[in-house]
């Protein structure tokens, strides 16, 4: 059993597609553990995405994440670290493979509608960064 961090981004939530991004993952067989809908600051998106603090797009990426709602969501299961990023397609929609999330919906690099961990490690950083263990069931 593993656990992972999903996020609908702010264009996603924009674009009503919450129902669309949690049907799609419990259609995988995962479960969601916890979900909140939140604001995020650009200082708050500028920790979340610390990793990515010496790539050009730090700025504009952390922008974006703080320009509306976004969903926030713990998502359980075998392999989901995996399922998820399979569901969701590759970070550039235009090599996204057909019928996942980014493929259908993504207009833009970044503006990409979804994210998810990208390993076991990084979703030990991301769940607690959202969730405390009294939230997640
Ligand atoms: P993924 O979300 O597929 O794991 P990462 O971790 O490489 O992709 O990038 C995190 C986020 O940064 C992406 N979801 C996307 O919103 C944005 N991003 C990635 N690469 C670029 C890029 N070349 N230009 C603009 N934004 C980008």
């Amino acid at each position: 059993m593993e656990r992972t961090l999903s996020i609908v981004k702010p264009d996603g939530v924009k674009k009503n597609l919450i129902g669309e991004v949690i049907r799609r993952f419990e259609q995988k067989g995962l479960r969601i553990a916890g979900l909140r809908l939140i604001n995020l600051s650009q200082t708050e998106a500028k920790k979340f995405y610390i990793v990515h603090k010496e790539r050009p797009f730090y700025e504009s990426l952390t922008s974006f994440m703080s320009e509306g709602p976004i969903v926030v969501m713990v998502l359980e299961g075998e392999n989901a670290v995996a399922k998820v990023r399979e569901t969701m397609g590759a970070t550039n929609f235009k090599d996204a493979a057909p019928g996942t999330i980014r493929a259908d919906f993504a207009t833009d690099i970044e503006r990409n509608v979804v994210h998810g961990s990208d390993s076991v490690k990084s979703a030990d950083y991301e769940i607690p960064f959202f969730f405390s263990s009294l939230d997640l069931h």
